[in-house]
């Protein structure tokens, strides 16, 4: 009678219910395979991060006293991927029965299900005891219709009494103080350190090298930053909630090219890989609000990000899959300009974001949302391919929360499913969340010409171009009475320098 469980790389959740007792039945099994590797070319950080804390969490549950089959990324025996491994691990351990616990992705869910009912044995699925919402609770808010965000949360929040008055009112009287998160980041208080790691992941990283994964980005594998076990995620946890949580509202829609992470949790790669549960992630904010060390605005507008928009996507993302990834409701099909991949743009926001993810395979929400996606939405890049950068290039990138995030908020490719407007901006926008402006080699002020920002030219050519979807929302009302107010000798120029731009987006 032997057991097999499968742990998926985004499943180490050392709380897990499975891991409680030690059975001798149960062979726990986890697999680097070329199938997840490969759906897609990912960051060599992100791949190195996932099996780096794999392999820990294998030798933890070791030492813990756990029947472990670790197969390597070079092992021979290996199949490479999660349903071919199987018949030959059934075999070797005369196993009797199958678990694994809920894959996030629609993909493995799917290759997983067809690949247990082959097997003809007897098995299980259980929860990954991970997000606030069983899944099918979460699937089921959204079944008659989406709701917006706002209501989505309020509702989390009653059902698990987080930030609320003793008569079930919101704590201090508002639900949501998003109009104080808004602020130009002067450079004053200091935005300190990330507390990375230095890990030195040089012979892993041989390994993936010679075993022929293809990556993007920078390795940075002799000092691997990020943390790789629950004991260092929690480390993170307890930095952030000292030192950044206090003025996370205030700069959380900043950016800078003095600071890539500003006051950023950079707690994604941990939550996503489960090695933090989002709820004593919330429980820390709460914890430091409680002692009066971070205030009101800043535990609320980070308590909304973790029970708020991340369960949400979740939710939008298992209402609607799988027809989700394939909508593309603006016929966006422009292909990304090639210096999405190395950087080399004369766009000083774009430059330092993309740069940034090279490097650290992270970029901050302001930027994924208004500086690469912003530029993707308003060329009209092909969703597709939108896609796969996103989920390629960042080390937090698993699809339930990267589609949605930028199919839908992002490109608006769901047709207004996530929310009621695009997430357009000009270099006005830009010029006001940031600095990347004033040493540009572009003007944030010019709509064409010489040296026009192209961001100024693209997005009312955007707005022209989806005229009939989008006059009518009241949310972008203004921007059209604006464009209708600007003289017709104006409003063509700035098209044409629109169309020119378009015709060679590579050398922007
Ligand atoms: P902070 O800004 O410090 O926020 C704290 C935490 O809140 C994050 O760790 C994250 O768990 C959660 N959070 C915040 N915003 C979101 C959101 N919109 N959706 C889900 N969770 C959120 N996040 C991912 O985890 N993986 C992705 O692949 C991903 N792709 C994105 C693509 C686009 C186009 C956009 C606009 C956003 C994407 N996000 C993604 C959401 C968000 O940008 C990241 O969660 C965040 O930047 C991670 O950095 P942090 O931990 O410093 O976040
Ligand atoms: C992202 C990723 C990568 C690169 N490699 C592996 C792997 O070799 N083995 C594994 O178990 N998981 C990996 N993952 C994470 C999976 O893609 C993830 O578990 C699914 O997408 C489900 O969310």
């Amino acid at each position: 009678m032997t057991c097999l469980r499968l742990v998926l790389g985004d499943q180490l959740n050392a709380r897990h219910g499975w891991f409680r007792s030690v059975d001798g039945n149960v062979v726990y099994v986890l697999m680097e395979v070329r199938s997840e590797t490969d759906y897609v070319r990912h960051h060599a950080q992100k791949v190195l991060g996932i099996f780096a804390a794999m392999r820990r969490f294998g030798d933890a549950l070791e030492k813990a006293g756990h029947r472990v089959e670790y197969l390597r990324i070079g092992d021979a025996r290996n199949r490479h991927s999660f349903a071919a491994n199987l018949p030959w691990l059934i075999e070797r351990y005369g196993a009797t029965r199958l678990e694994r616990m809920e894959a996030d992705e629609w993909r493995v869910e799917q290759a997983l299900d067809e690949a247990f009912a082959a097997s003809a044995l007897p098995h299980a699925t259980v929860s990954a005891e991970h997000f606030l919402l069983e899944r099918a609770d979460a699937v089921k808010r959204m079944e008659k219709k989406v709701p917006r965000m706002e209501f989505f949360y309020r509702e989390l929040r009653r059902r698990d009494g987080i930030l609320l008055e003793p008569d079930g009112s919101p704590r201090g009287g508002r639900w949501n103080y998003d109009a104080e998160n808004r602020e130009k980041w002067p450079g004053d208080p200091p935005a300190p350190a990330w507390p990375w790691h230095r890990h030195d992941l040089g012979a892993l990283w041989e390994e993936i090298v010679a075993a022929g994964v293809q990556t993007m980005g920078e390795p940075s594998a002799e000092a691997f930053g990020w943390p790789l076990s629950r004991r260092e995620a929690q480390a993170w946890l307890r930095d952030f909630v000292a030192h950044r949580l206090p003025h996370f509202g205030r700069f959380q829609d900043a950016i800078s090219g003095a600071s890539p992470t500003l006051f950023h949790a950079g707690l994604s790669f941990a939550l996503n890989l489960k090695m933090l549960h989002p709820r004593e992630v919330i429980d820390a904010a709460l914890e430091a609000f409680e002692r009066g060390e971070v205030e009101l605005a800043a535990t609320e507008g980070f308590v909304r990000q973790i029970l708020g928009w991340r369960e949400y996507v979740r939710a939008i993302y298992w209402a609607r899959m799988p027809g989700y990834a394939t909508l593309n409701a603006l016929g966006a099909e422009r292909p990304l300009p090639r210096w999405y991949w190395d950087a080399d743009t004369k766009m000083a926001c774009l430059r330092a974001a993309i740069g940034q993810s090279l490097e650290l395979g992270y970029a901050h929400h302001i930027q994924r949302l208004m500086v690469t996606g912003n530029f993707a939405l308003l060329a009209g890049c092909d969703p597709d391919e939108v896609d796969r950068w996103y989920l390629g290039i960042y080390v937090d990138a698993f699809e339930w929360v990267e589609l949605p995030n930028t199919r839908g908020m992002s490109q608006f490719a769901d047709g207004g499913v996530l929310g009621s407007k695009p997430y357009s901006g000009s270099a006005a926008y830009v010029n006001r969340q940031s600095d990347h402006c004033k040493g540009c080699h572009y003007r944030h002020t010019l709509r064409h010409g010489e040296r026009a920002c192209p961001l100024n030219s693209l997005y009312w050519h955007f707005h022209a171009r989806h005229r009939e979807r989008f006059a009518r929302n009241p949310r972008l009302a203004m921007a059209y009475r604006s464009w209708e107010r600007m003289d017709a000798d104006e409003r063509a120029a700035t098209l044409a320098q629109a169309e020119t731009y378009l015709a060679d987006l590579d050398a922007l």
